[in-house]
């Protein structure tokens, strides 16, 4: 092989990406190596072969975020923080996140993926720099519980010496028996696509002022400044005349002052969902939610 082609394929920047390749194409690196230890340009221990981690490696803004992963179906990998119209490569470990090879062709950089890893297709960012992959599932149930994990990866700068890491992203592999994406393992109500399973029951006991019993039945708490959507099955039509500045649905009770006394104290105060901090000589309703 002349000069010239040798030099060529030893380029630090082309055996890089030969390398990468490589991870999927395993056949090649013996041949890749063999050629550019014998060529006239590259020596044993030359910058394409794993190095050191640097001392400090500056953070970047490349992100990655991985969904759980539907078997049959799809994993979703987001990309983010990357500069214009750049290629991000993307890899994934079976094994998980770890301390992983360094690369010369990342500028001494380390995969924070553990051995092996293997080569996703790489995808381009959009200008305002994101990216997303959707990475096929095969349908094995032998995969339930799987936790792939998965980094993304630009190569800048002569050498790779501006290369950014986004900090690994793992997901959880599983059933999704439902169709909702959720998957079973992480899914409230595997058996239902709209999780009605999930919110809580309520029970409505009355308007109360701040000194009444606020305590709720065992398995039940008061609700939260969320949870309207909770309590609203159990408020009654009369309820819905009443509501209004001074009067709401109860999130706590305790302390002094209110929205329109800021030295009312004869009885503890009721914070409620919509309307505030009410003084305690105005009745408040009392709902309660299943833990
Ligand atoms: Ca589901």
């Amino acid at each position: 092989m002349e000069y010239a082609r040798l030099t060529r394929r030893c380029d630090v920047a082309y055996l890089g990406r030969l390398f990468f390749l490589g991870l999927v194409a395993r056949r090649t690196v013996p041949l890749l190596l063999l050629a550019c230890i014998s060529s006239p340009v590259d020596r044993p221990g030359d910058r394409w072969q794993p190095t050191e981690p640097p001392a400090a490696v500056a953070p970047g803004d490349l992100a990655l975020a991985a969904s759980d992963g539907v078997l049959g179906g799809t994993l979703e990998l987001s990309v983010t923080g990357a500069q214009a119209y750049e290629e991000v490569l993307l890899v994934r470990s079976s094994r998980g996140a770890g301390e992983g090879t360094c690369f010369g062709v990342l500028g001494g950089a380390c995969l924070g993926l553990l051995d092996p890893v293997r080569l996703l297709p790489s995808v381009w960012t959009a200008l305002d720099g994101t990216a997303a992959l959707s990475v096929p599932l095969p349908a094995d149930a032998g995969l339930e519980g799987a936790t792939p994990c998965f980094q993304a990866i630009v190569i800048r700068g002569l050498g790779g010496e501006h290369a950014e890491l986004a900090a690994p992203a793992c997901a959880t592999l599983g059933r999704d028996s439902d169709g909702d994406g959720v998957i079973d393992l992480t899914d409230p109500c595997p058996d239902d696509p709209i999780d009605a399973c999930d919110v809580p029951a309520c029970e409505h006991l009355g308007w109360k002022e701040g000194d009444a019993d606020w305590t709720c039945p065992d398995g039940m708490r008061m609700p939260t400044i969320d949870e309207w959507d909770a309590v609203e099955p159990c408020i009654a039509d009369e309820d819905w005349a009443t509501f209004g500045y001074y009067s709401d649905v109860a999130i706590s009770v305790g302390g002094c002052d209110c929205k329109w006394n800021p030295s009312w104290c004869s009885q503890p105060s009721i914070e409620t969902i919509r309307e505030g901090r009410m003084c305690g000589d105005y009745a408040q309703l009392h709902i309660c939610l299943s833990d």
